[in-house]
């Protein structure tokens, strides 16, 4: 906890370390209440920063220092300043060696960052700043060091013992207990340290690399998860050929493991050869796991293994750069996930997100650049910014520069900098210098925060036979950037005729057309392209694929939007069309007005369409958001956004009743005919069924009622099982419903995972008396607080997918969630402060609303003593 002034860190104080550590050699007592660690670091004076010996000053937090040697003399006390982050001494020559010996405490680290104890075993989460927990470091990514690690343990309670690299020797100890120690050659920043001790089980695979050389593949669990892998591994080695092919990367050890936890922070960890990850991104089976939990895992395995190059390779120099190693990682794991599924798909999921969410945060309080300039916690620049904004700025130059020539700078970025700790510029400059490009102004996504707006008109001259496009960027005001210069904007477009093909495009001084489908670069604050040669007004299909991540907008009228839903050649933006057409009819029914049927048509010639892609039609069926209708409102009304949005959905139910109960039945025949497989066609299928039978509960009917008990019953798999059950869920029948949660209960208690998705299903549920049944379930023995993955499931899920529940006009549900916070910032500051988020959008809601947010905000500030974690987005927030 914060005992001072939080202090804010600025990018342009940035110095190169005064030492660097040369080599690491670690060597951990692991007892059941305490830790030792002893560290025996080889220093030398950084000779980039000069002649002269200032003092070393190492980070260290929470440790109590039993012992500290210079070059083997021991020192005394008067010798060294302990001070509540630092350990300072001073040093007598340019080269030493310094052991220091420490005492920590991971049984009782509630906060999960550093060393602790998840359920039977010991692990480490050292990202960003955790290493500084374990021992004395220059905890900072731009000192890379080899490390040597020996962990001495129980032999009964821990047989395993892991760490990074390669493992090189083991052996007994004393009264039991074993040892093993383990090498990483390769020179890596302190927070890629990985260390686990535990009674683990593990299934192994191997791998023969491109050059021929095997890799061991190793995934270690607790033992009753040792059946829930084999997802899991398929994914890593998918991943690992991929980065072949795609990246030309190859893995580098001869072994890379991965262990999962139950008690995590995020999702998973990339550390060297030792990726720790929350089991609920590495566990999954039919039985247990969605169809979409499935594909997060194959993400996020993937997303940690593409990390050893984008990351471990080549890292970040100070923690402004985040971005660099987790926007290009994003972007990486994006086009995997898209060549193992379905891209267009893929895409629409991830722009409905980063619309709904980045764009939310990017309109906030803590809004800032995708490389921010300041920060007080680095805990709390994990961010949409950072990762999700980050990857469409790497996409945006992939699509500037075409596959080859991004190729071209990705190994030029890999051959340059491996080994080394490098900046945003770094990896833009190898991208200009492959390709000869110029992407100074480019650069301005990585400094100006705020989302873009891109305001396009037309006019079209049928003597002349042009047709203009005027577009007209700019950029709201955001903390600390009230003025933006104009971006780069990659547009992707076509232009559609009277039949819906695309036009061949020629621009004004262009010899010939140069295809249908190009993107043009939008560099000024005004600027106008000339297409000649047009034959007919046309009808122009602007930001295909979402090529830059702004809000666009351009006058069509609901006729127009119908017609691109239907012909659009770009599978992406059909379904924007449809989006927008269903955004522009919800918020004519928020503001009083009946609901336009041509939404309920266009949605049934979709719905009716076999030669679609079933997971197509479902994307296309799903209405907007709650969650987005809040983020595009100026002011957002939670009751009347919920009452449009299901008003809407239920007359589209009645309307298309035939229709979705024959693409319901169809689909769940085949389900029946065929056992559970997590392959595109059939996720695919699966996702329309759910879809049909989401809307046919809408109508309260017994013989839909049926079919969601029949499949809730019959079905061999998860997905199924779960979506039958939040159909009843948020049904009336209340009967049915409450004997489906309780056989789930029963079926899957012992099953963590399984009931955080049973915790979800009733805390999102919009029915009356949400907060209630929230806190009923917070007493439940399933629900734990200080595992994350529970507060989630749990708290956060009503927090931030209820909105009407969440948002009840007594102010209920915002004084609940910040109890939660005020008791977390205790245990676990991180997992506080990103439940603040909810309410940090204060701002969104009408006045009555702002004022209790506002004190829910200075509640918690006035709580007591605040994490720096949870006191920087409070203050901010308030600001
Ligand atoms: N680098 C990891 C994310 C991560 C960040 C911080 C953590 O603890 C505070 C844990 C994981 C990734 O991008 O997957
Ligand atoms: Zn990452």
């Amino acid at each position: 906890m914060r005992t001072d002034q939080p202090q804010t860190i600025y990018l342009k104080d940035y110095q190169a370390p005064e030492y660097l550590i040369e080599e690491t050699r670690l060597r951990f007592e692991l007892h059941d209440d305490q830790t030792l660690v002893h560290a025996e670091l080889r220093l030398q004076r950084n000779p980039t920063r000069g002649a002269g010996l200032p003092p070393l000053v190492l980070h260290g937090e929470e440790l109590e220092l039993l012992a500290v040697a210079l070059d083997d003399q021991t020192l005394a006390a008067g010798d060294y300043q302990v001070e509540a982050g630092s350990l300072t001494l001073q040093p007598q020559g340019e080269a030493f060696v310094l052991k220091t010996s420490v005492r920590i405490h991971p049984e009782s680290n509630t906060a999960l960052e550093g060393l602790y104890v998840s359920g039977t075993m010991f692990c480490t989460q050292c990202e960003a700043e955790g290493f500084r927990k374990i021992t004395y470091y220059l905890d900072r990514p731009d000192v890379m060091s080899v490390f040597t690690t020996t962990v001495e343990a129980d032999r009964g309670k821990y047989p395993i013992l892991l760490s990074n690299g390669n493992p090189v020797a083991s052996g007994d100890a004393e009264g039991g207990r074993h040892w093993a120690t383990w090498e990483d050659p390769f020179p890596k920043p302190a927070y890629l340290f990985a260390l686990v001790a535990g009674d683990l089980r593990s299934v192994e695979d191997s791998y023969r690399t491109g050059s021929g050389r095997d890799v061991t593949l190793r995934i270690y669990v607790e033992p009753e998860n040792i059946g829930k892998l084999q997802h899991a591994m398929d994914s890593l080695k998918k991943s690992m050929r991929w980065d072949e092919e795609v990246y030309g990367r190859e893995y580098d050890l001869d072994i890379f493991m991965i262990v999962a936890v139950n008690d995590f922070n995020m999702g998973a960890m990339e550390n060297k050869g030792l990726n720790i990850f929350n089991s609920s991104a590495v566990l999954a089976s039919p039985r247990t796991a969605t169809d979409a939990a499935h594909q997060r895992v194959e993400a996020i395995v993937a997303h940690e293994y593409f990390h050893n190059w984008s990351g471990n390779r080549v890292t970040c120099r100070d923690w402004f750069q985040l971005s660099l190693k987790e926007g290009f990682t994003v972007f990486r794991d994006a086009g995997f996930s898209s060549d193992m599924n379905s891209p267009t798909v893929k895409r629409i999921e991830d722009v409905a997100f980063l619309r709904t969410n980045q764009f939310a945060e990017d309109a906030g309080p803590m809004a800032h650049p995708v490389r921010p300039d300041h920060f007080i916690e680095i805990s709390n620049f994990y961010t949409l910014t950072v990762y999700e904004k980050g990857a469409e700025v790497v996409r945006m130059l992939h699509t500037l520069l075409g596959p080859e020539g991004f190729r071209k700078g990705t190994d030029l970025y890999f051959e340059r900098h491996d080994g080394q700790a490098v900046t945003c510029d770094d990896f833009i400059r190898a991208l200009e210098d492959a390709n000869g490009a110029d992407f100074s102004q480019f650069k301005r996504w990585y400094s100006q925060s705020g989302t873009p707006r891109l305001a396009v008109s037309e006019q079209y001259d049928a003597a002349a036979r042009t047709y203009r496009l005027t577009f007209r960027q700019s950029c709201p005001p955001t903390p600390g950037q009230p003025t933006k210069e104009p971006f780069v904007i990659p547009v992707q477009l076509g232009l559609l005729d009277g039949q819906g093909r695309d036009l061949p495009l020629r621009l004004e001084g262009e010899s010939a057309a140069q295809g249908s489908d190009r993107v043009l670069s939008v560099t000024q604050a005004e600027q106008t392209f000339t297409f000649v040669d047009v034959p007919e007004q046309p009808l122009p299909s602007l930001l295909r694929g979402f090529s830059a991540p702004v809000k666009l907008s351009f006058p069509y009228s609901r006729e127009q939007l119908t017609f691109l839903m239907q012909h659009d050649s770009d599978g992406f933006n059909r379904w924007d069309a449809g989006q927008q057409l269903a955004v522009q009819v919800l918020q004519g029914m928020i503001a009083g007005e009946p609901l336009d049927t041509r939404l309920v048509e266009a949605l049934r010639s979709v719905a009716a369409d076999d030669s679609l892609d079933p997971a197509m039609v479902a994307e296309m069926l799903s209405l907007p958001s709650e969650a987005y209708l809040v983020e595009l409102a100026e002011q957002a009304d939670p009751g009347a956004i919920h009452g449009a949005r299901r008003q809407a959905r239920r007359a589209i139910a009645e309307s298309l009743r035939d229709v979705l109960w024959q693409r319901y039945r169809s689909a769940r025949e085949a389900s029946r005919a065929t056992p559970y497989q997590a392959s595109a066609d059939h996720i695919a299928r699966r996702s329309l069924q759910n879809a049909a039978l989401g809307y046919l509960m809408l109508l309260e009917e017994p013989e839909a009622r049926d079919a969601a008990l029949e499949q809730f019953e019959d079905a061999d798999n998860m997905t199924e099982r779960l979506a039958a059950l939040s159909a009843l869920v948020n049904s009336g029948f209340e009967q049915e419903k409450a004997e489906v949660l309780a056989r789930f209960f029963e079926e899957f208690k012992a099953d963590p995972l399984v009931m955080d998705t049973w915790l979800s299903v009733q805390a999102s549920s919009p029915l009356p008396g949400g907060l209630a049944r929230v806190q009923a379930l917070m007493q439940n023995p399933v629900f734990i607080l200080k595992n994350p993955n529970k507060v989630r499931a749990l708290i956060g899920a009503f927090a931030n997918a209820n909105l009407v529940n969440f948002h009840a006009e007594d102010g209920s549900g915002y004084r609940f969630l910040a109890d939660q916070i005020i008791t977390l910032n205790r245990l676990n500051p991180q997992i506080a402060s990103r439940l603040l988020t909810p309410l940090t959008r204060w701002k969104k809601y009408g006045p009555a609303r702002q004022a209790l947010m506002r004190a829910e905000l200075e509640r918690i500030l006035a709580s007591g003593e605040l994490s720096s974690d949870v006191y920087e987005v409070v203050s901010k927030s308030l600001a």
